[in-house]
């Protein structure tokens, strides 16, 4: 394939804001090369730290050169006149794949339920992800602090945050299919199922449901999210991803308090090494 169907996304080794850039190629069926950048525990007289070295002292530095904003998640691509594209930001990044594939609405006013749709969910993960690199005194703080996250996300209220998603998959529910816009797939449904995966791995691991239940969504209230869900993760083009090594990775890093381990612990330092690889290309 030539380079003009391969769009790099480069972000840490984890799921955090690069997944759904991720995600949306694989399902595009452009090739990715994903560049994967860890970042590395350090011991130093017994006090963790973290060293991002791998990307603030290589790529960066040359990137920055073509991007003065760069960061981490970033996309990368040749357009059809043979210019390099390099886009950074989550949501600048996913606006772009939007666009580039036909999912970011197709009349001004879809256009516009998509840019709400995708800061709605920006803003759903905002809560998870703060929660998970916040660290706790003791087991009861954090304990509470879950217990903050889980009132504020999946209240059934008109605080909720949930209910948004709910009431609108409500409004504009088809018989065919649960997408969040005219029955088709857009960007924002990525980021809401992305979302939604990490919160079950929260939900779980604070037992505020029996894990063995695969339509936990359902049994909190919320059956157009759980319908969402489940459809969702049975799409045919969604199965490239969610058989990669992609949807394997932790959703935060290392430095994290929640979800950086596995399912759902934190890094354990002493017996895990992170072993993906540096570049990986997925036709
Ligand atoms: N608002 C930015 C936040 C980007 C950001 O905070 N990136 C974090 C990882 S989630 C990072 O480590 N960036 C690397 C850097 O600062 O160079 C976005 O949505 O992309």
């Amino acid at each position: 394939m030539s380079s003009k169907n391969t769009i790099t996304v480069g972000y840490w080794s984890t799921k955090g804001l690069g997944a759904v850039c991720r995600m949306v190629v694989l399902y595009s069926g452009f090739t990715l090369k994903a560049k994967n950048y860890k970042l590395q525990p350090v011991l130093i007289d017994n006090n963790l730290t973290y060293n991002g070295s791998e990307w603030h002292e290589n790529d960066k530095i040359h990137l920055k050169k073509r991007n003065s904003l760069i960061n981490l998640p970033y996309i990368e691509l040749n357009n059809t006149s043979d210019t390099e594209i390099l886009i950074t930001q989550s949501n600048a990044c996913l606006s772009f794949l939007g666009r580039k594939f036909l999912m970011f609405g197709e009349s001004e006013v879809d256009v516009s339920k998509c840019e709400q749709l995708l800061l709605e969910t920006s803003d759903l993960r905002s809560v998870i992800t703060s929660f998970a690199y916040t660290h706790f005194k003791n087991s009861d703080l954090e304990k509470l602090a879950a217990d903050d996250v889980f009132v504020k996300v999946f209240q059934d209220s008109n605080a909720g945050k949930i209910q948004k998603f709910e009431n609108w998959l409500n409004d504009n529910k088809s018989t065919n299919n649960y997408f969040l816009i005219n029955n088709k797939i857009t960007i924002p449904d990525f980021n809401l199922f992305d979302i939604l995966d990490f919160y079950l791995e929260f939900l779980k691991y604070y037992n505020f449901v029996n894990d063995k239940n695969n339509n936990i969504f359902n049994e909190l209230g919320y059956p157009n999210i759980s319908k969402f869900y489940n459809s969702f993760i049975e799409l045919p083009k969604m199965q490239k991803y969610l058989n990669s090594i992609f949807y394997k990775l932790p959703f935060t890093n290392k430095s994290a308090r929640f979800g950086s381990g596995i399912n759902g612990d934190a890094w354990n330092h002493n017996s895990q090494i992170d072993n993906t690889p540096k570049e990986i290309i997925i036709n």
